[in-house]
């Protein structure tokens, strides 16, 4: 294993691309069904060594217009089918607890992490929009509930991915024994909101657990990921916020009694990559000039949790209450409408480009340069990387940015082992 602190890449995968006007783009292959573009793109970023390829989720369709969130694969499944035509890529797929069961969870991570030889990995989310409890039949939970769910959650499914001892299914023709009851365990977890009582009907899987990845930026969230994730997935807009969020996070891992390098920070990032800083510039506004501000605008509203219809677009964004629901997105992106003092509009239209992701403009060697500098800057431990559209936006940074993180010895050359723990440096967890 590589001794020096390298960078992780992962692929933010989505058929119809980042930027919400990217699918228009003539060059665009766009669609969330095209799975020829998924299985092509994903093998594009394990020929550049990326880490992992990422999938988000959500369980509910049209209301926030990005073409991308609009229809999708059920990210298992996708899995499952990446998992066949890549093989030494990570597999990330996000899963929420407020709208899951904890048994089959750790199942369905299980089994991917058997069926692609130990590169599953679980991205923890706690689902903040309140309209999927329509698809449900039940009612929203609160922001801090969500989060007290998703703790007992979190340690069911561990518990649950080991019932079974590495050694369990010992296959004895001779015995006429299959697997060992000597080597079950049974979980019996009777909790405020879970009754489990297992084993879990797979054995232990290649990686012990799945990687756990967490998305959730508020004191909760983080304590949530510091406490179980490997991984932290963050939408961070400046060095400085992204920093702070750095900071924040490793001293809570260090809380829990875990090493700051246990848990890796990766902020999204939108790079747009030209042969000039002024051909990058040219590119983003090509794809803005088809955002219109219908479209833009829910994207705004769903984060900041207000409608904004009674102000002009071009004045700036008011002061406006932020609910618990929504806090460290909202708060993110009222942040960066101040600093830059961007009007409604502008703001619209950067979260439509980017849903509140650092969007990097330039050459190959300056969008090297700003991932070198919130690497070295403690703001990042890697990127999970958003092309504005498929396949080209993924083919210009595996060609040309990431040559130049090899170059510099930021970024592997060769894959240094076959599974997702090994990409991470993490070792694999004991029973
Ligand atoms: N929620 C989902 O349902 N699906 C997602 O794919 C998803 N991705 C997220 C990515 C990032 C970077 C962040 C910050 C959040 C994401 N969430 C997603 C929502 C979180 O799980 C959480 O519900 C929300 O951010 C509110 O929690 P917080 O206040 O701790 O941030």
């Amino acid at each position: 294993m590589s001794a020096k602190r390298q960078i992780h890449l992962g692929l933010f995968l989505q058929g119809a691309g980042h930027h919400v006007s990217g699918w228009r783009h003539p060059k665009a292959e766009a669609g969330s069904e095209n799975f020829d573009l998924l299985r092509r793109v994903s093998q594009m970023a394990e020929r550049a060594k990326f880490d992992m390829v990422f999938l988000a989720d959500g369980l509910t369709s049209g209301v926030d217009a990005h073409p991308s969130t609009i229809a999708r694969f059920e990210p298992l499944t996708l899995l499952a089918a990446l998992a066949l035509v890549t093989e030494k890529i990570g597999l990330a797929a996000t899963s929420s607890t407020t709208y899951g069961e904890p048994y089959h969870t750790a199942r369905s991570f299980s089994s991917i992490d058997h069926l692609s030889h130990g590169r599953a990995a679980w991205n923890i989310v706690t689902t903040s929009y309140a309209r999927t409890a329509n698809n449900f039949s039940k009612s929203h939970p609160e922001h801090d509930e969500r989060y007290a769910v998703a703790e007992e959650f979190v340690d069911v499914v561990r518990g649950l991915w080991d019932s079974w001892d590495d050694d369990a299914f010992i296959k004895d023709k001779q015995n006429g024994i299959y697997a060992d009851p000597n080597k079950v365990h049974m979980l019996d977890h009777a909790g405020k909101y879970y009754s489990v009582k297992g084993p879990l009907n797979i054995p232990r899987s290649p990686q012990g657990h799945p990687i756990l990845i967490q998305a959730g930026s508020s004191g909760p969230g983080q304590d949530l990921a510091a406490r179980t994730a490997d991984v932290v997935f963050t939408a961070q807009q400046s060095l400085a916020e992204a920093q702070a969020f750095y900071k924040s996070l490793k001293s809570r891992v260090e809380k829990f009694g875990r090493k700051p390098d246990d848990v890796a920070v990766m902020p999204g990032f939108l790079p747009v990559v030209g042969r000039t800083s002024k051909e990058a510039a040219e590119k983003l506004a090509e794809l803005d000039q088809w955002t219109e501000l219908k479209s833009a605008m829910p994207l705004l509203e769903e984060r900041i949790g207000h409608s904004l219809a009674d102000y002009d677009p071009d004045g700036p964004l008011p002061d406006l209450p932020i609910s618990d629901q929504l806090r460290s997105r909202a708060e993110l992106l009222t942040a960066l409408a101040r600093r830059e003092s961007l009007t409604i509009r502008q703001l619209a239209l950067r979260v439509a480009a980017g849903r509140g992701h650092h969007i990097v403009l330039g050459t190959p060697v300056e969008i090297a340069d700003r991932m070198q500098e919130w690497f070295d800057g403690r703001a990042a431990d890697g990127f999970n990387v958003m092309p504005p559209f498929f396949p080209e936006g993924l083919e210009d940074f595996t060609q040309l940015v990431v040559p130049i993180l090899q170059e510099r010895g930021l970024f592997r050359t060769e894959y240094e082992g076959s599974t997702l723990r090994d990409h991470l440096g993490l070792a694999r967890p004991p029973l």
